[in-house]
């Protein structure tokens, strides 16, 4: 009989098994988040002619309204995470305010934070896009939630990942026991193991920035990109960015390099960066230290931060160790040889 391979949920419980602690409430919480993730790759699938039935009249072929799809991922993940009983609040790139859990759905002792459609602005060139998680066990005791429980510092999250809609689906995640990847076979509609304990290289190969914004960072960001283009004799990176974080992160964690959104300094718009703390920087940060790389904001430690606002912005430089060493030292001033 044909083999499946393991599927992620058993690979979870798997994992839970050997935490004599575990209640089963975070592998729940998790198998949820799974099933929201089936969804909105379907959806992506579909993506482009959502488009098309949208401009005729914004009604699809059921009679009901066309989403976007940022949208509808926001729905889908609220509404299912909402009603698990696991959670206390969640927080979504989407909504301004923290997403409180109704009382009828019971209260539990988690917080959800997410980005449900990342990289939107990318569907209709049909580029990959994706989901980024964050899991944090609640702080404060009592019914609802506090603030403290929603601002935690980002080496506080009990696992953290991504979904990533490309040419395949897959799911990459940490519970802080490595990172493991998972591809959807859509044939059984099952996420199977297929990258177990992702290492990232120590140094890579690639850069990833938005190098429009060259004339807007500051002579230390510059100092460093032009080193990385080998204005100095040294041997050039490659560049590469897709303008789509989990698919620029997601290729970096694998081949090695790194991923950087500085802080546009002389632009008002992102005096202190792009990327938001909570929903995007902090998940894939815990995700690529526990893969042996790092993330900083150029000066600090990303899962070091205290978060101030759930919608903050900081700078971003992210990936192969030795490579973020090196940012931090031109971002300090150093002109390393
Ligand atoms: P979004 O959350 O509104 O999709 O914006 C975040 C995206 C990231 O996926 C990507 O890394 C970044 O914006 C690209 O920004 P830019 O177009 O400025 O390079
Ligand atoms: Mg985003």
């Amino acid at each position: 009989m044909e083999q499946l391979g393991t599927t992620v949920i058993e690979y979870i419980l798997d994992e839970q098994a050997q935490a004599p602690e575990a209640t089963g409430a975070f592998t729940s919480l998790l198998s949820e988040l799974i099933v929201a993730a089936k969804i909105i790759a379907r959806e992506t699938r579909k993506a482009g002619l959502l488009d098309v039935l949208g401009s005729t009249g914004e009604r699809n072929v059921q009679g009901e309204r066309v989403q976007k799809l940022d949208d509808y991922g926001n729905n889908v993940i609220i509404s299912r995470m909402g009603n698990s009983g696991h959670l206390c609040a969640m927080v979504s790139e989407e909504v301004a305010d923290v997403i409180e859990i109704p009382d009828r759905y019971g209260q539990g002792n988690y917080v959800l934070v997410f980005d449900p459609v990342d990289g939107s602005s990318n569907i209709d060139a049909n580029v990959s896009i994706g989901t980024i998680f964050s899991i944090y066990r609640r702080v404060s005791e009592g019914e609802g939630y506090t603030m403290a429980d929603v601002l935690q510092p980002g080496r506080r999250q009990v696992a953290a990942g991504y979904i990533i809609y490309g040419s395949s689906t897959m799911l990459v995640y940490t519970a802080g026991n490595g990172v493991h990847g998972f591809t959807l076979d859509p044939s059984v509609g099952e996420f199977l193991l297929s990258h177990e304990n992702i290492r990232t290289p120590e140094r890579g190969k690639i850069f990833s920035v938005n190098e429009g914004n060259y004339y807007f960072w500051d002579d230390d960001v510059r100092a460093y990109v032009d080193h990385l283009k080998g204005k100095d004799g040294s041997k050039p990176y490659s560049s590469r960015y897709i303008g789509s974080l989990v698919a620029d992160f997601h290729r970096n964690l694998l081949y090695g390099g790194i991923f950087m959104y500085p802080a546009d300094g002389k632009d008002p718009r992102k005096p202190t960066g792009k990327l938001r703390l909570m929903c995007e920087c902090n998940p894939l940060a815990f995700v690529c230290e526990q893969a042996g790389g790092a993330a900083s904001t150029g000066g600090m430690r990303i899962l070091d931060l205290e978060p101030l606002d759930i919608h903050q912005r900081v700078p971003l430089y992210i990936g192969s160790k030795q490579d973020v060493e090196e940012a931090e030292a031109y971002l300090g001033g150093e002109r390393p040889q």
